[in-house]
């Protein structure tokens, strides 16, 4: 018997990278998973795989986020768990950080995120229970270079998460983060990142490259009932780069 059985969860970013990994990871537990992106054709092929379903999604779109909330409502009759994953991931030197490149990045990692809570906090309270867990980054602790503007969007979160925390407690929700570090995956490999791979692994506790599949396991149980005696935490998973 998996840990989120009978659960109902929503994972943004699912059909790629550390998402689609997560979306593994909670359906082998036992939830009935929603993919939200807006890489539809992507997320449908992943959804199906675990007998879930893609409801395309930009969360930086009010309307559509509603909508993603919604049709899980309607579909499956509750939501249980909400990790939001969806983010970009850039690569971009301090000095061509304008800010149209800020607001992108902002839009999408710190505003489709509150979006996604300030709706599905809602659709949780109508149970009195609920399991947020936000996808944020170890590089808001490490400083890693390239990244300002997502480390100050995924910084955002982190507070978000603490912040929420404190005032959902009462409804029986709780909200927590998981920072990962650098993994390898599909999109990360196709980036200026993969060359930082050997330096990041130089810096761990743990010498081995991550993948997608050893953040998963820490969403899942901030996920499950189980956790339910931790709140507002940020729980780091970087095979030790940073202490937090
Ligand atoms: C250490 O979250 O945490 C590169 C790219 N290096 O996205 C990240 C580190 C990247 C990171 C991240």
């Amino acid at each position: 018997m998996g840990k989120l059985e009978g659960r109902v969860a929503i994972v943004t970013g699912g059909a790629q990278g550390i998402g689609r990994a997560i979306v593994d990871k909670l359906a082998e537990e036992g939830a009935t998973v929603v993919i939200g992106d807006v890489a539809h054709e992507k997320a449908q092929e992943a959804a199906a795989a675990v007998g879930g379903l893609a409801v395309a999604t930009d969360i930086a779109e009010a309307g559509q986020v509603t909508r993603l909330i919604d049709t899980t409502v309607e579909r499956y009759g509750k939501l249980d768990v909400l990790v939001n994953d969806a983010a970009i991931v850039p690569f971009t030197a301090w000095d061509d950080i304008d800010f149209a490149e800020w607001r992108r990045i902002m839009r999408v990692n710190l505003d489709g995120t509150f979006l996604m809570c300030r709706a599905g906090s809602d659709a949780m309270r109508v149970k009195g229970y609920g399991r947020i867990v936000n996808i944020v980054s170890n590089s808001i602790v490490a400083g890693t270079p390239n990244l300002a503007h997502y480390e100050a969007s995924k910084g955002g979160v982190m507070a978000l998460t603490r912040a929420m925390a404190t005032e959902l407690g009462k409804y029986g929700i709780t909200v927590n983060s998981v920072a990962p570090g650098l993994t390898s995956n599909e999109n990360t490999d196709a980036s200026q990142h993969a060359d930082a791979y050997d330096f990041v692994v130089s810096l761990q506790a743990l010498p081995r490259r991550g993948v997608s599949e050893d953040i998963a396991p820490a969403v899942a149980f901030l996920a499950s009932e189980e956790a339910g005696w931790i709140t507002g935490q940020m729980l780091v998973v970087d095979a030790g780069m940073v202490r937090w």
